[in-house]
């Protein structure tokens, strides 16, 4: 345990309702009988209670505020020490005030993520979970929210501390040939590790990494843009799913240069929505860069929306542009239906010959719900957030697993090319080694200080 006690606004910054003052470690309970005074001037306070009662400025004895205190007694808090929070208004100079009070009675100002560390040090939750409790923090939509409590119940924890457990066993299993038999191993056990390895532990690792790119999505979103020829509508569009005027819409073709992003979110999914200059041959040189830029930005995109002008036959330069666009996921909109017929629109289908393609009109919104189910169901393929049973890591914890697969496969190489057993066992040492960073074996400060320090002060 550590301490010193240490104390932080743990609630944003700014005017609301209510701020909260935390402050944990050993001489939590006598700062809060330092700055806090209740009506009735008892001085005890249980554990896990509400009291009401006045902050003072214990220096100067001034009146800060109101405000609610709770005492958790270790080790039933969120860092399992002796936890005190205060709940007072909020408002800058509120809470700067008791702060200051809070810090002249003995605390020290926590670090950027302190409390979270302490947590983790205490044992309460391991190295997975803390870095959940960042990513709930900063999830931008409700499934990246359940990614990460799913994370918090310590779900990848349970994985890893599976794969870990057949390494080890694999290891005693040549240890102890190595340790009672002088002449070593037997094929049968070689064999034994080779098959262990690419059976059981490896598929298991590869369904954690395939998992973690799974999720990117709904942690980094995805990059949609819009493209196509000048006019047909593609700003229009993006006006309409963000549902505000953030695009220049004009009859005027080459309206659109520079590209616009805006973002959305579609079933919980966070969507960065691109605006693009109309791709056609131009002589104006401000455009040409903007059609370049466009370029660029399809490259870039995961998935293109291709918007067609559907009140006019297609254009050579669209059935071009089609025909490139086959390498990419692409969505294909017949735009304009509401001054279109249903027989040009057929014809424009046949002409296109693509699964993906929605009519729509940007104009009047019709269709556009529609488009939107059809995104939701191209771009997440899976039900998988629903359905994952192994948890989900992160990205430096699937850069950690891609380095364990790695060192297995070479293990494995290795034993049919037949090195000692000495070898294989240091092989597998190596990976139970990379297993256990994952999860955090609580004694590498370097790692666990770049870590915290992405938190917030007060988490
Ligand atoms: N009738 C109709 N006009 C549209 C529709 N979508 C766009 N327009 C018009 O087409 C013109 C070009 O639209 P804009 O969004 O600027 O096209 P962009 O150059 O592809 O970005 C404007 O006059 C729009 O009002 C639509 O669905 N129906
Ligand atoms: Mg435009």
């Amino acid at each position: 345990m550590n301490s010193s006690t240490i104390a932080a606004i743990s609630t944003p910054v700014g005017p609301g309702g209510i701020g909260i003052i935390r402050i944990s470690g050993p001489e939590s309970l006598n700062i809060l009988k330092r700055v806090f005074v209740r009506e009735s001037n008892d001085a005890e306070f249980y554990s896990h209670r509400v009291y009401y009662g006045k902050i003072f400025d214990p220096k100067k004895g001034l009146l800060i505020d109101e405000a609610l205190a709770i005492f958790m007694q270790a080790p039933k808090s969120f860092t399992r020490e002796d936890v005190v929070e205060l709940q007072s208004h909020s408002g800058f100079v509120v809470l700067d005030r008791i702060l200051s009070a809070v810090l002249d009675s003995g605390a020290s100002l926590a670090e950027a993520g302190e409390f979270t560390k302490r947590a983790f040090l205490n044992g309460r939750i391991d190295l997975s979970q803390a870095e959940a409790v960042i990513d709930m923090i900063s999830a931008p939509c409700e499934a990246a929210v359940h990614i990460a409590s799913q994370q918090m119940s310590g779900l990848l924890k349970e994985s890893v501390e599976d794969i870990r457990s057949a390494l080890m066993g694999l290891r005693t299993r040549i240890e102890a040939k190595l340790e009672f038999f002088e002449e070593g191993s037997t094929s049968e056990d070689q064999d034994f590790v080779l098959k262990s390895i690419k059976r059981e532990i490896l598929p298991k690792i590869e369904k954690l990494i395939q998992n973690q790119k799974d999720s990117a999505i709904y942690r980094d979103g995805i990059l949609l843009s819009i493209a196509g020829l000048p006019n047909v509508g593609k700003s229009s569009l993006l006006n309409q799913l963000v549902q505000k005027e953030t695009a220049i819409v004009s009859e005027v073709p080459g309206t659109t240069r520079d590209i616009v992003r805006e973002y959305l979110t579609i079933q919980g999914v966070p969507i960065v929505l691109c605006d693009t200059a109309g791709l056609h041959d131009s002589i104006d040189p401000v455009e040409c860069l903007g059609i370049e830029r466009t370029r660029n930005q399809i490259q870039q995109s995961d998935t293109i929306l291709f918007v067609i002008d559907a009140s006019r036959p297609l254009m050579d330069e669209e059935k071009r542009l089609i025909e490139s666009l086959k390498t990419k996921r692409t969505f294909f909109l017949l735009n304009k239906i509401d001054i279109s017929d249903k027989n040009r629109v057929d014809a424009l289908k046949t002409q296109i010959q693509q699964d993906k393609v929605v009519t729509i009109s940007a104009k009047t919104g019709e269709g556009i719900d529609a488009l939107k189910d059809m995104l939701f169901r191209g771009i997440v393929e899976s039900d998988f957030v629903k359905h994952h049973e192994v948890g989900i890591p992160n990205i430096r914890q699937r850069k950690l697993l891609e380095k364990a697969a790695e060192k297995l496969k070479r293990c494995n190489r290795e034993i049919v090319k037949g090195i000692s057993e000495d070898m294989v066992s240091e092989g597998l040492k190596e990976v139970v080694a990379i297993m256990e960073n994952i999860i955090g074996s609580r004694d590498r400060e370097d790692l666990y200080d770049t870590i915290f320090s992405q938190f917030c002060i007060g988490k």
